[in-house]
Formats: structure tokens, sequence, C-alpha cells
């Protein structure tokens, strides 16, 4: 069987974000009753808050859990995620006259933000001052990326956000996703005689506009998150390309006996606070290392992602053009990278031919980083051992023989997909240096308490692991973590805290709009 083909078929038969009038399209039934719920309070709080304007749509999108493939997006090499029950809602009211944008937010946390939809066009977003409503105004300018002369209407709006933030689980990229895709809705609803616009508007689209907007927020993200988000199948993983262009494949499970656990460490990763010493500064390392590369193995100028530099997938193109494989390009990194405690910026302009100035401009001005020694080796080393996994990790996924399985050989088909996660969180520990204590604390006990493997998942220093387990012991080891890592972490930590913290997921719907019915 060719699962993948048979899975191309499906997204290219709804390239559009469906439009839905009915919940359970969105969520499986075993979410659906608390969600039937949250959205009836959602439309209750909108009514309460906008008396006179009724609720025209809701936009959603989800959060995700990265399976396999950590930092290595912004690469360009392949990546498995897939969306999560957990997400964004937006509730609109499109139309009025007061030319108002107005964002409410359920979470009073987030105060209201109201703007001229006037001034929109021309709005620059401050990415130094951390304020939720920015992560709507990425999706404005994204919206005007695709559409440079659209009129953005009247907008009343209240946001309902379930993802837990800093947990690594993508809530920033599913509210910006949530934003645009609720802005084009808008664009469109209020213009309905226009035809050039929200029909020609593709998932691929939003994809792609939503990772660049994103950026404008202050995080020099790949695509993963976002691709997730709109692209997700429920049922399957998500084998995310982003070279030679961006493409999803979900990937069906060859089996039903397995669950993911979610579990998160409740240490808040902040990449607006930490972005200069952990992930922008990871994205120059692995950008500045593949220009390296390229210019002391005589590779010639690599092609640009996104106007930022080179990428190591650029570089192991170059090299398999010259018939060298993955493991020849791991022993060119050694070589060229033999220095294991890193380079200076003094070296660094050496190794490249450029000056630190040139250096600093083009790659530590837009999103600034802090550092005392560049770590290409060890970061190198990860991304090309990491893109293997997922290489792996797919390759086991989709050839599984399900039906010769004997429980012996299930067994061991868990045990080898477990593996592979495991060496992934290793890498990232040791090589990427983007765990923490209490994620390899979470990791240990998951192992420990009968996970066949269990990985951090998304950007790490925080945030929450993602580990395989038996879907009939899943819930005896929900139980288990919350004894031994919340309740001795946390004392007195509420059992709602705690359900909030871990659970088993399923791969869910991506980007939808809901109707009203
Ligand atoms: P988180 O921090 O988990 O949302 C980030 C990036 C991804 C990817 C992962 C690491 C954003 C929006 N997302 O995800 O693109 O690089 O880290 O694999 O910054
Ligand atoms: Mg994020």
């Amino acid at each position: 069987s060719t699962p993948t083909l048979e899975i191309d078929a499906i997204l290219d038969a709804a390239p559009y974000v469906p439009v839905i009038s009915s919940l359970s399209s969105v969520y499986s039934a075993s979410a659906l009753p608390a969600q039937e719920r949250r959205w009836a309070s959602l439309v209750e709080s909108f009514k309460n808050l906008y008396p006179a304007e009724d609720l025209t749509f809701i936009a959603r999108s989800p959060g995700r859990v990265n399976l396999i493939g950590e930092h290595i997006d912004y690469s360009l090499f392949d990546v498995l995620p897939m969306a999560i029950t957990q997400d964004v809602l937006i509730a609109v009211h499109v139309g009025g006259t007061d030319g108002k944008l107005v964002l409410n937010n359920t979470d009073p946390h987030f105060v209201s933000r109201t703007f001229n939809v006037a001034d929109l066009k021309d709005l620059e977003i401050d990415a130094t001052v951390h304020e939720w409503s920015n992560y709507f105004l990425a999706g404005v300018k994204g919206l005007f990326s695709l559409l440079p002369s659209a009129e953005i209407p009247s907008m009343h709006c209240l946001i309902d956000g379930r993802i837990p933030t800093g947990a690594g689980l993508s809530s920033s990229s599913a509210f910006v996703c949530a934003s645009l895709l609720a802005i084009a809705t808008a664009v469109k609803a209020a213009s309905p005689y226009s035809t050039t616009f929200a029909n020609a508007v593709t998932k691929s689209d939003l994809v792609q506009s939503a990772i660049v907007s994103e950026r404008h927020v202050g995080v020099n993200s790949g695509g993963m998150d976002q691709s997730a988000s709109v692209f997700g199948v429920p049922g399957h993983a998500l084998r995310v390309q982003f070279y030679p262009q961006l493409k999803a494949s979900p990937v069906a499970f060859q089996s039903d006996d397995f669950a993911f656990v979610i579990a998160n460490t409740l240490v808040v990763a902040d990449k607006h606070v930490t972005g200069p010493i952990h992930y922008n500064l990871r994205v120059v390392e692995t950008t500045v290392a593949a220009e390296i590369l390229a210019k002391q193995c005589g590779l010639g100028p690599l092609p640009i992602r996104d106007g930022f530099g080179g990428t190591l997938r650029g570089v192991v193109e170059a090299f398999k053009a010259r018939g060298v494989d993955m493991t020849g390009v791991m022993d060119k990194v050694k070589q060229v990278f033999s220095k294991q405690e890193g380079y200076t910026l003094a070296e660094t302009a050496e190794l490249l031919g450029q000056t630190e100035l040139e250096i600093t401009q083009k790659y530590m001005t837009r999103f600034p980083v802090r550092f005392e020694r560049f770590q290409f080796r060890a970061r190198a080393l990860h991304v090309l051992d990491e893109a293997r996994r997922v290489e792996r990790f797919c390759e086991l996924l989709t050839h599984a023989p399900a039906d010769q399985c004997g429980e012996d050989a299930e067994e061991k088909y868990l045990q080898d997909l477990a593996s592979i996660m495991t060496a992934s969180h290793k890498s990232c520990r040791a090589l990427f240096d983007c765990s923490c204590e209490e994620l390899d604390e979470l990791v240990g006990l998951a192992v420990a308490n009968g996970a066949y493997g269990s990985r951090l998942t998304g950007a790490g220093w925080g945030g929450a692991t993602v580990s395989l387990v038996r879907k009939d012991k899943a819930d005896e080891f929900v139980q288990c973590l919350k004894e031994e890592y919340y309740s001795k972490r946390y004392p007195g930590i509420s059992q709602d805290k705690m359900n909030d913290a871990i659970c088993i997921t399923e791969p869910g719907l991506g980007s939808a709009v809901v109707v009203g019915s």
C-alpha cells in the first residue's frame, strides 16, 4: 500500500480551509461534549460583550505536538508534527460603521485593544514589547502580504485560547493562523461580490503568509507550527516538507494500540525573553554553520531562506549533487568545525571571509542574539542526525506490516519508534542544548513508568514532553506522572491544573471556519 499517495489526494481535494457548521466535524467524539460547552459559553460571552452585534463566524486554529524533527524546520528538513485538540477560537462580528478593530480576550489578563482599521495597513509591530494583540496584528500583516489592496472591514472579536503558552505546543502560531484566517474571512464576508480573493486563498497561502508574518513578533521561526495548525488531518501525523517547496502529507498510523501523551513541565519557555540566547541564537548558529560549510568546501552560494541565509539542507543537497551522502556530510562538519569549544565572532569572520560587522548586520540585527562562542559543530550534527531520524521514523510508521504483526512484532515496532524519539531527546539535550532539568526529569520518569520512549517537543528550554505509550496503559501512565512529577515538584497542585498539564492526545483537524447552525 502507498499511504502517502492516497493522502496527498485528500489534501489536493481540499486545498481551502473548510467552512463547517457542525462541531462534530471539528472535534473527536471524546472531546466533543466539553468543546460544545466551551463554544456555547464563548457565544454567550460574545453576546454579553457586544449586545448590538451578531456573531458572523468563529475562526479556529489548533496547536500542535511535534513527534520528531526538532529545530530542523528552519534548516528546511522535514518534520513530523500533528495538530492537537487544544486550539484558539476567534469569534467575529463583521461590519458596522465604526471603522474599528476591537479585540477582547476571554482571559482577563489580556486587556481589550482597539485599532482604527484605516491605520492597519501601515501598522508596525513593536516586537520589543510583549503584547498579546501583536499576534493578531501579525495576522493583519499576513493578510496584506497576501492581498495588498484588501480593505479590512470593522471587526469585533472575542478570542478564546486553550493552548498553554510557552509549553512548546505552539500557542503563538495557532493564534497567528486563527487571526489571519479570521481577517481573511471577514474581508470576504464584507465584499461578497469580490471573487478576486478568498476563493483564491489556499491553505498553502495561509501557511506561507503566517510563517513570514509571525516573525514580526520577534522570533525568527521556522514553518512547522503554522503548517501543522492549518493542514492538520484527524487521525494522522503530518510529514511537512519545506524543500524544494512547502508540502504537508498526512501519515497514517499502522497500529491502534499506542497513544501519545503530552506532559507539560510547567516551566514556561518565553521566546520573547530568551530568544537572544536560545531560539534566535540557534537559528543564527545553524545558518552561519551552513554558510561556512559552503565556503570552506567550495559548494558555491547556497539558496537563501526567507531573506536570511543559507541552510544546512542547501549544504546537504549541494553535497548530494557531488555524490556525498549524509554520513559524508557529517564527516565534513567534524573536519571544518574541529574546535569542540566553539567559535568566537572573530574566528567566525575568518572562516566565512567576512568582517565581524558584516556578520552582525546580516544575521544579528533584525533578531538580536547574545553569545560567547557559536557552537557550529554540535548544532549542525544535531540537525543532520535529527533529519535522518525523521526519515527513519516516517519509514517505520508508513511501512509497518500491521496485518502480519504478531504481539512480538508489534512490540518491536513500538520499541523501534520509541528508540528514535529517545535518541532525539538525547541529541536535543547534549548537542542542541535546548532541554532543561525538568524536561530531562519528565523524560526519565516517563520511561521509568512504562513509556516506550519520550522526548521534549517544540522549542524546549521548558514546555512539554511527548511520550509514546500503549493505549491500554495510558491512563495508568498519566496517573503515575501526576504522582511522581507534578505532586512532587508542585506540592498542593490542583487536579484541574494537573489535568491541563498532562493529557492523552489524538491528532486533530487543522484550521476551520465555523458558521452558525
Ligand atoms: P514552539 O516554541 O514549540 O512553538 C518553535 C518554532 C518551530 C520549531 C520548533 C523547534 C515558532 C513559532 N516555532 O516552536 O518553528 O523550530 O520551535 O522544532 O517559533
Ligand atoms: Mg510558539
